[in-house]
């Protein structure tokens, strides 16, 4: 399976503009339990960690990014920059966020509340994750 899935959201325009919708259970493959925005970003990468048990599907509703993905074996990388088109983020896959534009505005679902023990920040722990070295 590609490291990049995407995940494409029909537009409802008219001559008033554009409206887009994401449902659950329709378009994403698991249950939203959190919603959080990424905004007013420095030119600094963020990301730089994988999650346990966490998958969540991002958005770039305004702007641009680019995101890396890694599942330790390959690495991928595609630059959002359309509401209409989520970047769905498994569980144990690498992510760096690299390269926002000055007015990118990111959204992203979740499927589990906030949790710091779910996350793997370094790089070589997540590898051991991996290969199952590491618990
Ligand atoms: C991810 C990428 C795409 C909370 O308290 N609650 C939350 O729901 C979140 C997401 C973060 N935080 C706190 C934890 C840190 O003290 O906000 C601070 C910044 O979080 P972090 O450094 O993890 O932010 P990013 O932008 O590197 O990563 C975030 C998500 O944490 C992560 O799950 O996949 O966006």
């Amino acid at each position: 399976m590609s490291l990049i899935q995407l995940i494409e959201l029909p537009i409802f325009g008219d001559g008033r503009g554009d409206l887009v919708s994401i449902e659950a259970s329709k378009h994403i493959p698991f249950d939203i339990k959190r919603v959080y925005c990424l905004f007013n970003l420095a030119d600094h990468p963020r990301g730089m960690h994988s999650h346990r048990q966490l998958q969540q599907l991002a958005f770039c509703v305004h702007g641009s990014c680019r995101f890396i993905l890694d599942n330790g074996t390959e690495r991928d990388e595609v630059t959002l920059s359309r509401p209409t088109q989520g970047l769905l983020i498994g569980n144990l896959i690498w992510r760096e966020m690299h390269d926002f534009s000055d007015d990118c505005v990111i959204m992203v679902l979740a499927s589990e509340h906030y949790d710091e023990s779910d996350y793997i920040r370094d790089y070589t722990t997540f590898q051991d994750v991996i290969r199952g070295t590491a618990g």
